[in-house]
C-alpha cells in the first residue's frame, strides 16, 4: 500500500489521521466563536412593542421573545456559545402557556408590574429588579393580570443542553398551571434566605436548584449596600446562592449582580465560560477585547469565555450576569484572570451596528 492509497482507504473508511487535521483544535486558550457584542435597549424596547402590537403569544411559539443573536455565531438565536439570552414582552391581560423543558431558564425583570410566572404551582409575583427562577423540567407560565406590558430579560442554558444532546420539551396539556395556594410560597417555605455569595460561589456544588424561587431586588440592594460599605473597591460583586446549599442558583447557570461606584473602573478580568450582562441601572461603559461599549439602563451585552472585560461607571450602575462558570467549577475546568494593566481601547461599538436591521 503506498501512503496515498493509506489515505484514500482511510477516507473511504471514516476516519482521519491527527496528523493532516489543519484546524487547530488545541488552542493555547479558548477561541469561542461568539463576538462581544451589545444590544441597546433602546432599539429593543420599541420593537418589542411593535411586537405585542402584531403577535400574539400563542401555542407553538409558546412566548413573545426576542432572541439576542450573536454575530459571531452564524444566525444562530444565541448570545453565546452556551447561552441564550433574550428580551421577553408579555402584554396586559396576556397570558403565556404552561410547558417545561430540560433546559434551566432565569429572569431579570426590568419593568412592569401584576405580573407572576408560576412554577410547579408556585406563583411567583415579578417586579423590577427581581430575579425568578425556572429550573429545568419545571412547569412554567407567565400571567400577565395588569394593564401595562412587562418586559424582562430571559436567560437559559439551551445551547448548553443542546450541546449535551439532551434537550426534552413538553408542553402541559391547558394553557395554564393550577395555581396551587397563595402566591410565592418559596418564599415563605425557604428555610432562610434569599442567601448571596461575595464576589462569586466558589467550591460549592449542587445538581439540585435553588428551592427559593424568587430573589427580590430588596433583598438583592440592601447586600449589595452593606457589602460595599466594607470596601474601597470600584465594583462589589454577589453571586445569588441556593439557600439550602451555598451552590450557584441552577447547576448550569450562575447569577451575579454588580455595583460599580460612579467614576470608577474595574481591572480588566477573563475567565474561561460565557457571561451576559443586562444593565439594570445607571451609564457606563466596558471594554471587551479593547473594544469599548458605551451602555445605559435596559442595554444587554455579550462577555465570551476569555476575553479581557473592564467595567467602567459614570453613574453609580448596577448590572445583572448571568454565566456558566457553575459548570467550569463542576467539571474543574474553571480559570479566571485579572490583568495588570487596562486594556488599550483600539475601537468603539456604535450604537448603530445595534440598531441596523
Ligand atoms: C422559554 O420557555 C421561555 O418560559 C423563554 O419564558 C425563552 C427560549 C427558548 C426556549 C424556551 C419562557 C425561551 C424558552
Amino acid at each position: 500500500m503506498t501512503l496515498d492509497d493509506l489515505y484514500a482507504r482511510l477516507a473511504a473508511a471514516n476516519l482521519r489521521p491527527l496528523w493532516t487535521i489543519t484546524e487547530q483544535l488545541l488552542t493555547p486558550s479558548p477561541r469561542p466563536k461568539a463576538v462581544p457584542w451589545l444590544w441597546p435597549g433602546a432599539a429593543m424596547r420599541p420593537l418589542a412593542e411593535e411586537a405585542i402590537r402584531l403577535v400574539p403569544v400563542e401555542r407553538g411559539g409558546e412566548r413573545r421573545v426576542l432572541s439576542l443573536a450573536n454575530p459571531g455565531l452564524g444566525g444562530k438565536p444565541y448570545v453565546a456559545g452556551t447561552l441564550w439570552g433574550a428580551l421577553q414582552a408579555l402584554g396586559p391581560h396576556e397570558s403565556a402557556p404552561a410547558h417545561r423543558h430540560s433546559p434551566g431558564a432565569i429572569r431579570f425583570v426590568l419593568e412592569g408590574e401584576g405580573v407572576w410566572t408560576t412554577v410547579n404551582g408556585d406563583a411567583c409575583d415579578m417586579g423590577p429588579g427581581d430575579l425568578v427562577l425556572t429550573p429545568g423540567w419545571a412547569w412554567h407560565d407567565h400571567t400577565n393580570a395588569g394593564d401595562a406590558p412587562m418586559f424582562w430579560f430571559d436567560g437559559l442554558d439551551l445551547p448548553m443542553i443542546e450541546a449535551l444532546d439532551a434537550v426534552f420539551f413538553e408542553p402541559y396539556p391547558e394553557l395554564r398551571q393550577p395555581v396551587g395556594g397563595p402566591h410565592n410560597a418559596s418564599e415563605s417555605l425557604r428555610n432562610r434566605g434569599p442567601t448571596f455569595a461575595e464576589g462569586q460561589v466558589g467550591d460549592a456544588l449542587d445538581p439540585a436548584p435553588s428551592p427559593l424561587l424568587v430573589y427580590r431586588w430588596a433583598d438583592t440592594d440592601a447586600e449589595l449596600t452593606r457589602l460595599a460599605a466594607g470596601n474601597d473597591d470600584a465594583v462589589t460583586s454577589l453571586e445569588f446562592t441556593n439557600p439550602e446549599s451555598g451552590a450557584s442558583v441552577l447547576p448550569t447557570l450562575g447569577c451575579g449582580m454588580h455595583r460599580i461606584v460612579p467614576g470608577r473602573a474595574t481591572l480588566p478580568v477573563r475567565r474561561s465560560g460565557n457571561s451576559v450582562y443586562v444593565v439594570y441601572r445607571g451609564e457606563g461603559h466596558s471594554v471587551m477585547g479593547g473594544r469599548r461599549f458605551d451602555w445605559r439602563a435596559g442595554d444587554m451585552f455579550a462577555a465570551p469565555s476569555w476575553v479581557p472585560v473592564e467595567h467602567h461607571a459614570r453613574t453609580q450602575a448596577d448590572l445583572f450576569s448571568i454565566g456558566d462558570a457553575p459548570v467550569h467549577r463542576a467539571l474543574g475546568i474553571y480559570r479566571e484572570q485579572t490583568l495588570a494593566e487596562p486594556q488599550a481601547v483600539t475601537s468603539t461599538f456604535a450604537i448603530e451596528e445595534g440598531t441596523a436591521p
